[in-house]
C-alpha cells in the first residue's frame, strides 16, 4: 500500500522525527517509493559526519556511544542519529531494548535519533540498507551519525567504506590484539579505544598496537590510541577530540573528498546493477528460455556460454519494448 509521500515528506522538513521514523521504514522495507523517497532528499544528504564504531561484542561500544551521543548533545546544538547493527536478532529492534533505555537518560530526546537495524543474515555485517538510513538520518539533520556493529568478518569493511572515521574498541582481556591485527581491524582503524582501562593490561594493550601500527603504510595520519573506561565516562573527551582532529584532517588532506567520490561510485553502480539483475531474472520470458536452454545444455546441444550469450541478446531485444523499458528509478 502506498504512503502518499508529500506530505510525509513536508513534516520531514519541518523536523518530525516521526516523519523520519516513517521514512526510514519505508526505504528499510523497500517499499515500492523507496528510491523516490532517496531521490527526493538526497539534495539535503551530506553534512552528517558518519562515525562508525566497531570491535568485538562486549567490548564496550554501546556504553561508549551512549556516552558521546550525551556529550555532542550536551555541548553542541548538533542532532545525533545512532545506528547500531544487531546481527543476533533477525528482528529490527528486537534485542537492543538495553540500548534504547540506556539512551533514554539523553538530557534532550528530540535531539537524538536511535535506530537498530537487523543485520539479515550476514553475520555481524551491516545492513543492506544502512546507507540509505543513515542519509535519511542527514537529511533530518544529524550532524553526528555513530554507527554501531560488531566487528566480525566482512563487517569491519563494511563500516569502513561506509564512514568517514573507524573507531576500533577494543578491551584488554583475551588477547583481543592479536584478534585485532588477524582481523583487519588494524588497516582499517582510524581511532583505536582500549575500554574497560579500570581492567589490568590497558597500557600493555595500547603499547602493543602503537607498535603494530609502524606496519601500517603511510597514509598521512596516525591512529591515536586511546584508554577510556566508557561506564565511569571516563577518557570521553579525548575520544570526541581525536574524532574531531581525524575530521579536520580528512577535509585537509581531501581524502573525505576521494573517499566520498568512491562511495559514489559504488552507489550508482550497485543501483544499476541491482537493478538490471532484478529485471532480468524477474521477466518471465527470458526466465523460461533459461529453463529449456538448461535443458539443451543436458542434451548436449548448447553450452552455458551460448545460453548466456542468447539470454543476453533476448533481454536487448526485451528492452526495445517501451513497457519492459520502464524501471523503478524516478524521472
Ligand atoms: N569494567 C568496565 N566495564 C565496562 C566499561 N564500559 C562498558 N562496560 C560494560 O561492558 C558490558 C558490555 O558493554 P556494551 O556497551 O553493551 O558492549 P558492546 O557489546 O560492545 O556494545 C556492559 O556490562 C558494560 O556496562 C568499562 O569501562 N569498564
Ligand atoms: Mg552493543
Amino acid at each position: 500500500l502506498a504512503t502518499p509521500l508529500e506530505p510525509l515528506l513536508q513534516q520531514f522538513r519541518e523536523g518530525s522525527k516521526r516523519a523520519a521514523a516513517r521514512l526510514i521504514s519505508l526505504v528499510e522495507d523497500q517499499a515500492e517509493q523507496a528510491h523516490q523517497v532517496m531521490d527526493r532528499i538526497f539534495a539535503d544528504v551530506g553534512t552528517a559526519r558518519r562515525i562508525g564504531i566497531t570491535g568485538p561484542p562486549g567490548a564496550g561500544k554501546s556504553t561508549l556511544v551512549d556516552r558521546l551521543t550525551e556529550r555532542y548533545v550536551t555541548t553542541t546544538d548538533l542532532k545525533v542519529g545512532v545506528i547500531a547493527v544487531d546481527p543476533t536478532s533477525p528482528f529490527t529492534g528486537g534485542a537492543l531494548l538495553g540500548d534504547r533505555i540506556r539512551m533514554g537518560r539523553v538530557v534532550d530526546e528530540d535531539r537524538v535519533f536511535f535506530r537498530s537495524l537487523a543485520s539479515r543474515g550476514s553475520l555481524g555485517g551491516l545492513s543492506l540498507h544502512t546507507t540509505e538510513v543513515a542519509d535519511v538520518l542527514d537529511a533530518w539533520g544529524c550532524g553526528m551519525l555513530l554507527l554501531e556493529t560488531v566487528g566480525v568478518g566482512q563487517s569491519e569493511l563494511d563500516i569502513a567504506s561506509k564512514a568517514q572515521t573507524t573507531v576500533v574498541v577494543l578491551v584488554p582481556e583475551s588477547g583481543d590484539g592479536i584478534q585485532a591485527m588477524k582481523a583487519g581491524l588494524m588497516e582499517i582503524a582510524d581511532v583505536f579505544v582500549i575500554n574497560k582501562a579500570d581492567r589490568d593490561g590497558a597500557d600493555k594493550l595500547a603499547e602493543e598496537i602503537r607498535v603494530s601500527l609502524h606496519m601500517r603504510a603511510d597514509t598521512g595520519w596516525e591512529p591515536p590510541v586511546l584508554l577510556t573506561r566508557a561506564r565511569d565516562n571516563e577518557g570521553i573527551a579525548e575520544v570526541v577530540d581525536a574524532l574531531q582532529r581525524h575530521h579536520d584532517w580528512l577535509i585537509s588532506s581531501e581524502t573525505l573528498r576521494e573517499h566520498n567520490q568512491r562511495a559514489l561510485r559504488t552507489r550508482v553502480r550497485d543501483l544499476v546493477e541491482d537493478e538490471l539483475k532484478t529485471r532480468l531474472w524477474s521477466d518471465a520470458s527470458i526466465d523460461s528460455m533459461l529453463q529449456e536452454g538448461l535443458l539443451d545444455i543436458e542434451g548436449g546441444t548448447t553450452t552455458p556460454y551460448r545460453l548466456a550469450a542468447s539470454l543476453l541478446d533476448a533481454y536487448r531485444r526485451r528492452l526495445q519494448d517501451p513497457e519492459m523499458a520502464a524501471n523503478r528509478f524516478p524521472r
